[in-house]
């Protein structure tokens, strides 16, 4: 059974209307630009082959039900309530707090969906949405990206709203700001959404423009692992708040709108109006920024081969500036270079999640062994790791 034969299954069980269609989208790793992208800045990430796919199916009513594989009870709204849940109206008759946090990412999509095309809720379809997906929960792979581009991709076609792939992305992001409450860029999903097979998408997260940059993997007989650590982290909470609040600071000592706005030349003056933790927080972003388009410059120029040091330099600058990184990640950066890969660094928010490693074809169960055998040695979790194909963004499967 496929992810997409599990949202089937779980849509017949809960109605027996026909199926309108099935929609998914991607999980996503990034190759390089962290935190980058609420700084205004350069990303560089690819859609995975994992995927969350929307079983959907019309209702006779006006109400909108989400269901997971993951939880057994599905979360019913009439689409009238959407806008006093999630945009805190008080005396709102439900409210944000009361939706579990999984079904706030697709019913803030359908809010945020309505909001944006000016649609008024009477004027759509209400529908039933089951939902399944072999992207890993927790990993740092964007789940979250995954669930809310395969809804917004599913709402824009049956409620007809006409938007574009991009304002699609931004959708999701509203969803994710303020449904679920997580300060987050728009990285994940324009990554999820808009991915191109054997391709990153490198993004200009100020003017959202973006182009396809070819990384031509299999042709040099390369391929990218995913470690995932399973030290589990939410972007809810904590660490990417701080770290989030730490870059706004840096940027007003600094009088510009963004860190995007500081160069690296800029860094020495920088450091004589901000505290030594503040400093570090805005070097990693503006030398961050800087790695993003050296990686699509040496990418386009000498091929994937020579990004090794870029990803590694990313790495440590997240690990020592951005403080970021955890050991279990460190452990399996160190320990997949020392068994021979040519770049890896930890991949998304940090504070858990997954790390990548870019390595020959023909190391990849060498590098595996390797990485599994020093977190024995280390007395973490066995990781998981296994590979992942730079894959197609969202689009409708049936
Ligand atoms: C998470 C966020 F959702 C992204 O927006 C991005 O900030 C990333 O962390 C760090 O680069 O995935």
């Amino acid at each position: 059974m496929t992810a997409l034969d599990d949202a089937r299954g779980l849509l017949a069980s809960l109605t027996d209307a026909p199926l309108a269609g099935v929609w998914s989208s991607a999980g996503r790793a990034n190759l390089i630009g962290e935190h980058t992208d609420y700084n205004e800045g350069y990303v560089l990430p690819f859609a995975i082959d994992r995927r969350t796919y929307a079983a959907v199916s019309p209702r006779a009513d006006d109400a909108i039900r989400v269901a997971s594989t993951f939880d057994p009870d599905p979360v019913e709204l009439p689409i009238a309530r959407l806008a006093d849940t999630f945009a805190g109206e008080p005396g709102a008759a439900v409210r944000r707090g009361d939706v579990p946090e999984w079904a706030a990412y697709p019913l803030g999509v359908a809010w945020a969906a309505l909001e944006a095309s000016g649609r008024a809720p009477h004027t759509v379809l209400g529908l039933d949405i089951a939902f399944a997906s072999d992207v890993p929960v927790g990993a740092g792979l964007s789940s979250s990206a995954a669930i809310e581009g395969a809804t917004a991709f599913a709402l824009d076609e049956l409620w007809q709203l006409g938007l574009e792939g991009i304002q699609l992305a931004r959708i999701g992001r509203t969803a994710e700001n303020e449904a679920v409450g997580a300060p987050t860029g728009i990285m994940d999903q324009v990554s999820s959404m808009l991915g191109r097979a054997d391709a990153a998408t490198f993004l200009d997260c100020r003017s959202l423009e973006h182009e396809t940059v070819e990384l031509g993997l299999a042709a040099e007989d390369l391929a990218l692992l995913v470690i995932d650590t399973q030290v589990q982290h939410a972007h809810s909470t904590g660490g990417y708040r701080d770290r989030r609040e730490a870059c706004e600071r840096g940027a007003a000592l600094l009088g510009v709108p963004a860190l995007r706005d500081v160069a690296v030349a800029d860094l020495d003056r920088a450091r004589t109006v901000m505290d030594e933790v503040t400093f570090r927080r805005v070097r990693h972003i503006v030398t961050e920024n800087q790695r993003v388009l050296d990686t699509v410059r040496t990418l386009r120029e000498r091929g994937p081969r020579a990004i090794g040091e870029l990803l590694l330099a990313s790495h440590a600058s997240m690990r020592d500036d951005f403080e970021i990184s955890v050991p279990e990640l460190d452990t399996a950066v160190d320990a997949a270079m020392s068994a021979g890969a040519i770049g890896a660094r930890m991949t998304g928010g940090g504070f858990g999640g997954a790390a990548i490693a870019l390595v020959e074809s023909a190391a990849q169960d060498r590098v595996t062994a390797a990485v599994t055998e020093a977190f024995a040695a280390a007395g973490f979790a066995e990781p998981r790791i296994f590979p992942v194909t730079p894959s197609a963004g969202a689009g409708r499967d049936l």
